[in-house]
């Protein structure tokens, strides 16, 4: 029909989060805050501090708090817009573990038991050193997303498989009960899903490794980015080239740099040719230095001004009016609304 009117698509609503177990790497920004902010004028976004997640494995309590306001100012830092998007802690919003109850009751241990996650955590654990709450892990995240009745999940590659359980415990729970959540769509970005650890491009980089050198974080000094740097394994011969499936190591170090200087992969690479690997991470260091350095500077204002506070502080007042709508129509669903 050519003249009937098109429906205005609606915004989608897009949540996602990062959990304080550390100070964040240049792996949690390429692959997750770097595309919240692209996205976030063309969405009605969420992003939550998750610090109940972080309590699944030991962590010091200031070390936590200390953290959780990191994390923050780390969202703001590099764009996202408080004025915009809701920026909150998981913790001030009490509807998470609730809801995190009843999704529990229709999640089955075979799905979480098979999480990859899950499974790399514990396998070097005994039975009795793994918490259920790590087990429970991807439910928590579920519900994080389920209630704020989120389209779109933006997230590295890792949480694919969470966001993945995360629709087949919504799609359970509306066939059950009646239509109750929207199913979530993981997004993952096409280049930086994935940054490989420096010592070994076979892991991922990730803020929880027990070396250092194995990951850059967002406030390392510029020394200390480039002697890692200097340190990352590279590949056999001396060519520049993006090999990802002969020279791995080398193509996450040209993942990165492409990232921080906004060059495509194969430009980088023509600059390098007949120069070895030397030049390539003097320079590679030097592009990451230079693009977190904005970064750096606003977020040391940030952990010193009463800001981040206030922000936080709104962001659960505006979160808990969405959290507890969905809440009160789970309750009736399920039958806990007795009166
Ligand atoms: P931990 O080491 O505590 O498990 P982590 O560093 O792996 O943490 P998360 O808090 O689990 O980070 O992840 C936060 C977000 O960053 C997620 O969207 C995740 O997919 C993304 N992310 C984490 N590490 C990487 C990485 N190496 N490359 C791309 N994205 C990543
Ligand atoms: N499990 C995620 C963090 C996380 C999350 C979420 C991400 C917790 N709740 C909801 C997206 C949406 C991780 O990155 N480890």
């Amino acid at each position: 029909m050519p003249n009937e009117p098109k429906t205005q698509a609606k915004t989608p609503r897009v949540f996602s989060g990062i959990q304080p177990s550390g100070q964040l790497t240049i792996g949690n920004y390429l692959g997750a805050i770097r595309n919240w902010v692209a996205g976030q004028f063309k969405s009605d976004p969420i992003f939550c501090v998750v610090n109940q997640h972080a309590i699944t494995v030991r962590i010091d309590p200031n070390e936590l708090r200390r953290n959780t306001l990191h994390v923050a100012a780390a969202y703001i830092a590099a764009g996202i817009d408080p004025r915009h998007s809701i920026v909150f802690v998981q913790s001030d919003v009490t509807e998470h573990t609730e809801l995190t109850w009843i999704l529990n009751t229709i999640t089955y241990y075979g799905e979480l038991h098979r999480m990859t996650q899950f499974k790399d955590k514990t396998s070097k654990l005994k039975q009795d050193a793994i918490s259920a709450g790590l087990l429970n892990y991807p439910v928590l995240m579920a519900a994080d997303i389920l209630l704020y009745q989120a389209d779109q999940v933006p997230v590295g590659e890792d949480q694919k498989q969470h966001v993945e359980l995360c629709r087949d415990i919504a799609i359970r729970f509306n066939h059950h009960f009646g239509e109750t959540f929207v199913v979530p769509e993981p997004v993952i970005a096409k280049v930086g899903k994935r940054i490989m650890a420096l010592d070994d491009p076979t892991r991922k980089m990730a803020k929880s490794s027990d070396n250092p050198g194995s990951y850059i974080l967002l406030t390392d000094e510029p020394d200390t980015i480039r002697k890692k740097i200097r340190k990352a394994v590279t590949d056999s011969g001396s060519e520049v080239v993006y090999d990802p499936k002969h020279k791995p190591a080398l193509a996450n170090l040209l993942t990165i740099y492409s990232l921080f200087s906004d060059e495509e992969i194969p430009a980088v690479q023509e600059r390098y040719v007949g120069k070895g690997y030397g030049a390539f991470k003097t320079d590679l260091a030097e592009a990451v230095v230079a693009g977190l350095a904005p970064l750096q500077a606003r977020m040391a204002e940030l952990m010193e001004s009463a800001e981040l506070t206030s922000v936080l502080t709104e962001g659960a007042d505006r979160a808990r009016v969405i959290a507890r709508k969905t809440m009160d129509a789970v309750n009736d669903r399920v039958g806990m609304n007795w009166k």
